[in-house]
């Protein structure tokens, strides 16, 4: 592939994580959009919002706003930019390692928990879609994404599976890296079409 090819991958699964966490469609990321993110997650997995697990979410999903706008928030305006998006994501990820695990474990954590609604220790393909579906995932792509992203095959995604998962999707330029697959197939206009935000 060209620099340009590799590029090219990595901006449109920034792009489609960008559309789907500006929740109110104003072309900018802010704390509320996170926040409305993970009620959004909550409700589709059909967790009470009271519990612990779903306050446990919203916290992880503060402290990972936290920790992804101070890398991305490049002018500090409060608000996040597609061009700061993709510009600081590359920066704190793809070039951080450490900076990628202390933003991403105690959210894939919190998820994962939240997602085991039966609570027999595993978060199975069912699961998987009902989070999915806040994303607006169909069934067929969430499928496809759970086979991608259970690696070991064993019918459950873990923890360090997700992590594994969200680190290729968000800094691998790799066009056979399975967590592009992180929501189906990525060049689908399904999965996001790019009409939200003009970059
Ligand atoms: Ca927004
Ligand atoms: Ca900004
Ligand atoms: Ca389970
Ligand atoms: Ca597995």
């Amino acid at each position: 592939m060209s620099p340009h090819e590799v590029d090219q991958l990595l901006d449109r699964k920034l792009d489609v994580c960008f559309g789907h966490g500006d929740q109110n469609g104003d072309g900018v990321l802010e704390s509320a959009d996170a926040l409305a993110l993970a009620a959004r997650i909550v409700a589709y997995i059909g967790e009470p919002f009271g519990s612990d697990k779903a306050q446990d979410l919203f916290k992880a999903f503060g402290l990972f706003w936290q920790h992804v706008s101070a890398a991305t928030d490049l002018n500090k305006d409060g608000q996040v930019t597609p061009e700061e998006w993709r510009t600081g994501l590359r920066r704190a990820f793809a070039e951080d390692e450490a900076g990628f695990t202390a933003g991403f474990r105690p959210l894939a954590e919190a998820l994962w928990a939240i997602c085991d609604q039966d609570d027999d220790g595993s978060v199975d393909a069912p699961e998987f879609a009902n989070f999915q579906k806040a994303f607006g995932t169909s069934e067929e792509n969430s499928r496809i994404a759970f086979s991608k992203l259970d690696r070991d095959g064993d019918g459950s995604l873990s923890v360090d599976e997700l992590l594994v998962a969200w680190k290729e999707y968000y800094t691998s330029p790799d066009p056979d890296a399975p967590g592009n697959w992180l929501f189906g197939d990525i060049w689908q206009k399904e999965i996001w079409d790019g009409t939200r935000v003009s970059l």
